[in-house]
């Protein structure tokens, strides 16, 4: 069996398994079949077929990066793309990554979901033959185990939040004032949060006057996110600051102010810091419930396009690749700014 045989393999079970489901058969739909179609592209021997092995669905972010990334490994870009959602699991991961390998994919891209562990399944990959590409976060192995790396400066996003609120509470004239902070935090030993997390505490140094009452896990979802607030609200009944390492996470705790009788955002008692700038978040400055979000890129799909093009055309590529980014806070025009926003 060779390799376009062995992925197809099992798409086209599947598509019979759909079939005799009676799924999306084209007589019932007079339309034709997803399946079918996945059958026709899966025969062109030229398209470079590559495992993508997600994080999960955890955030609007990690949506439109999958949505990036599905968008621009398409047929019509020459590409055969194998997309597997761990859903938040590294075990996931490591299966994935060792099903594409068996199918001899052309490239694995991964996000990994917490920077240790990856030695060696990733060892596998190399000794197949297939090179890996990072996106989003990093996994700490040797630089040989990886072609390159694609994602953010988290550490820099971190500094940044710590210097917005600087200059944010100078403008307040509390810069002197003894101010309590709770950190949301993302999965822990995941890239994003550990990032996040230096870098804020790098300008917390400085100010003696800021208190950390509290680190948690809230994982990166709404949900933790509002199940964590509420009990630090129950805690603590001084909080001032709540930084929170993603939108999803200051959405939830948003919630669990509002239910604490509390309020936060520009014109509240609780000033909201927040990662990723999706879409949403900008609704939440806009209606005055979060202060500031520093922007995440999560748009990996051209890059990806033109690494994995240059590769196969045996040229090589920077090993590591920052995303540029900003941020966005009440005091700016966000109406006019997010109709630039294409997440
Ligand atoms: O900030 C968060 C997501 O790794 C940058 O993961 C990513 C983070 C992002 O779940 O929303």
């Amino acid at each position: 069996m060779n390799r376009i045989q062995k992925i197809t393999g099992l798409a086209a079970a599947l598509g019979t398994f759909l079939l005799l489901a009676g799924c999306g058969a084209k007589e019932q739909s007079g339309q034709e079949t997803p399946t079918a179609r996945q059958f026709e592209t899966e025969m062109d021997e030229n398209l470079i077929a590559v495992g993508f092995s997600q994080v999960g669905a955890e955030s609007d972010w990690r949506a439109a990066n999958t949505e990036s990334i599905q968008s621009a490994l398409t047929p019509e870009n020459g590409f055969y793309l194998i997309y597997e959602d761990a859903q938040q699991k590294q075990e996931n991961q490591f299966k994935a990554i060792r099903n594409f390998i068996l199918q001899e994919v052309d490239y694995i891209v991964l996000s990994p979901i917490v920077e240790t562990g990856w030695d060696t399944v990733l060892q596998e990959a190399k000794d197949a033959g297939i090179p890996v590409i990072l996106v989003d976060r990093m996994a700490q192995v040797d630089e040989e185990l990886y072609a390159c790396w694609i994602g953010a400066d988290f550490e820099s996003e971190g500094r940044r939040a710590g210097e917005w609120l600087e200059q944010y509470l100078k403008e307040q004239g509390r810069a002197d004032e003894e101010i309590h902070i709770v950190t949301l935090q993302g999965t822990l030993d995941s890239s994003a949060q550990l990032g996040r997390t230096k870098g804020f505490a790098e300008v917390m140094r400085k100010h003696d006057n800021w208190d950390m009452l509290e680190m948690r896990d809230a994982d990166f979802t709404q949900a933790k996110g509002q199940e964590v607030m509420e009990a630090l609200l129950q805690k603590y009944d001084d909080i001032d600051v709540v930084v929170s390492e993603n939108d999803n996470m200051a959405f939830g705790a948003v919630d669990a102010i509002h239910e604490a009788g509390r309020s936060c955002g520009p014109d509240g008692d609780i000033t909201i810091l927040s990662f990723d700038a999706v879409n949403a978040a900008f609704d939440a400055m806009l209606s005055g419930e979060i202060n500031v979000s520093f922007e995440c890129n999560p748009l990996h799909g051209p890059k990806l396009q033109e690494i994995i093009h240059a590769l196969n055309d045996g040229k090589s590529v920077d090993k590591i690749q920052y995303m540029e980014e900003t941020y966005f806070d009440t005091s700016m025009d966000l109406e006019e700014l997010r109709k630039t926003r294409a997440y």
